[in-house]
């Protein structure tokens, strides 16, 4: 088989990929590993900044997100029993973010593929990249029992942090700086209407919560625990009394509980690939750059990489400007250090970390107190939070 652009992993990176090189006429195939239904039920990120929903809805696959992606135009920080609101839109010229699950995103895009008649072979099994520093990259893989080979012109390696296209550039001709944390997320989606209209991010001394939500009657919530957590030990009663105990304000609020329809631990680490190209293939999202979830910045990061990658490709396709491929990686590190440096700060600024002594705990508190006085220090939160212009 031969195609202008291969894409490996239908994730939001690989499919977002795809739909925007297609509706330029340019060919690309994206090659998963997994089935349509699984990639379709993966419940992860949950928050669009402007710029994400900006793109999806200019590229032609933003109408159910804007029927039923909630807007918001705030987040609430809580600690020591108080409540704060970050008015995002004021602080930020008008600018806001959209709830609206990452599987959700994912469907769309599947949809639009494949009504545009676009080929994505699901459950391709030993995918394999090759050719990666000559004219003619390919992917090997099986699909339906039978070897293939897909050659291109280049190779999107977009399968994320576990996929193969990383691991598949030569050792030393890429760099990795990575940071682990000491805790993991403890996530839930319950069947439980949500009893507040926008995020709350609670620091508190038994450790990190987090409110969000999904829709009218779904909430989405997380709690700090030990990095390897057994899920064995939380029980639903343990889930949310802890949830009371880190999310109640001395006014009374109070969480409203239901069914737990999913439960998961997600380990929390930052990680940067330098560069994100290797002679024809250009990593993108998750395979280049993982961010701890507290900034809601991985699923943004993955759509801001493949929107400075279509725009190079569709120059290299059409006009033979190789200027963009050229500035690829270092146009997108850019924005990921920047990414990185805030999720970094609003993971240090909101967990509870086991090694900080009486002085760290007391800096932390300093830091809370000033964003809750400081318009300034408000207003740099929330242009990270809502997304920084990107910078073209
Ligand atoms: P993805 O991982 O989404 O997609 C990669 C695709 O490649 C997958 O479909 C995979 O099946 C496929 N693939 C892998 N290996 C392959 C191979 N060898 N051959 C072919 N295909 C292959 N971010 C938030 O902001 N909030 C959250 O709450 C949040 N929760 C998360 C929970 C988890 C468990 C994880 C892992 C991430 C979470 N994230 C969250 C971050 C998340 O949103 C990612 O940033 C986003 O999925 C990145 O998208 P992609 O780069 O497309 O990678
Ligand atoms: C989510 O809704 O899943 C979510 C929201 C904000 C975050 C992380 C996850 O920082």
């Amino acid at each position: 088989m031969r195609t202008q652009v291969g894409i490996v992993g239908a994730g939001p990176a690989g499919l977002l990929l795809a739909h925007l090189l297609t509706r330029q006429g340019i060919d690309c195939v994206v090659v998963e590993a997994r089935a349509r239904a699984y990639v379709e039920q993966r419940v992860r990120a949950g928050v669009l900044e402007q710029g994400t929903v900006d793109l999806l809805v200019a590229s032609g696959v933003g109408d159910r997100l804007r029927r039923e992606g909630l807007v918001h135009h705030g987040i609430e920080l809580r600690f020591g029993g108080r409540g704060h609101r970050i008015d995002m839109t004021a602080l930020t010229g008008g600018r806001a973010i959209t709830v609206y699950g990452q599987q959700e995103v994912v469907k769309d895009l599947i949809a639009a593929r494949l009504d545009a008649g676009g080929p994505i072979l699901f459950e391709a099994a030993d995918v394999a990249v090759a050719g990666l520093e000559g004219p003619a990259p390919a992917i090997r893989f099986r699909h339906a029992g039978a070897p293939r080979t897909l050659e291109c012109d280049f190779i999107a390696g977009c399968d994320g942090f576990h996929g193969i296209c990383r691991g598949a550039v030569p050792a030393g001709a890429l760099r990795t700086f990575e940071r682990a944390y000491p805790f993991a997320w403890l996530g839930i989606l319950a069947a439980a209407p949500p009893t507040h209209d926008e995020l709350i991010y609670a620091h508190h001394d038994a450790g990190f919560a987090l409110y969000s939500m999904r829709s009218p009657e779904v909430t989405r919530l997380y709690l700090q625990v030990a990095p390897d957590e057994d899920l064995a030990r939380w029980p639903d009663e343990r889930i949310w009394s802890e949830l009371h105990t880190r999310l109640e304000t001395t006014d009374g609020w109070r969480l409203q509980e239901g069914r737990i329809l999913e439960r998961g631990v997600t380990g929390m680490r930052s990680f940067v690939t330098e560069p994100m190209q290797h002679g024809r293939l250009f990593l993108a999202g998750d395979a280049a750059h993982i961010v701890p979830p507290t900034g809601a910045k991985g699923l943004n990061l993955a759509a801001s990489d493949v929107r400075y990658l279509a725009h190079a490709l569709i120059d290299h396709f059409r006009r033979g400007d190789d200027r963009g491929l050229d500035a690829y990686s270092a146009r997108c590190l850019r924005r990921i250090w920047l990414a990185e440096r805030f999720s970094w700060w609003m993971t240090s600024l909101t967990h509870r970390f086991p090694d900080t002594d009486a002085f760290g705990g007391r800096l932390q508190e300093a830091e809370l107190e000033l964003l809750f006085r400081s318009e300034a220090a408000q207003r740099v939160l929330a242009e990270n939070y809502v997304g920084l212009p990107f910078e073209d």
